[in-house]
């Protein structure tokens, strides 16, 4: 016996490599009126980033537009995105998150 899966199994180690899952990155964009501070607390509280990593990646959305706050699985990326919108939106300010798949 070839065990759980069966000769498909024994097929796909000869002829194929098993693919890693995608992944995602969530990426966090610039606007002009969320607080430096606010940006620097969610990425610590939901992205678990020190103080000072947080803060060097909240700067370079600042003045790139965008950036990357993690890669997680799909599943996770989206929570990621969820969480960062309702705090937002709870707080009154206009900053986005999304999440895209890693090329
Ligand atoms: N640009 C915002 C400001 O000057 C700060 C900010 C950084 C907002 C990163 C969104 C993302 N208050």
């Amino acid at each position: 016996s070839d065990g759980e899966g069966g000769a498909s199994v024994v097929l796909e180690r000869l002829t194929q490599k098993v693919q890693p899952p995608q992944m995602y990155q969530v990426v966090m964009l610039n606007d002009d009126y969320t607080p430096m501070e606010f940006v620097v607390f969610v990425i610590q509280e939901f992205f678990n980033k020190d103080r000072e990593t947080a803060t060097q990646i909240m700067l370079k959305i600042h003045l790139d537009g965008k950036g990357i706050c993690g890669v997680y699985s799909r599943d996770v990326a989206a929570t990621k995105v969820d969480q960062v919108m309702d705090a937002a939106n709870k707080a009154g300010h206009p900053l986005q998150c999304v999440s895209e798949p890693v090329e």
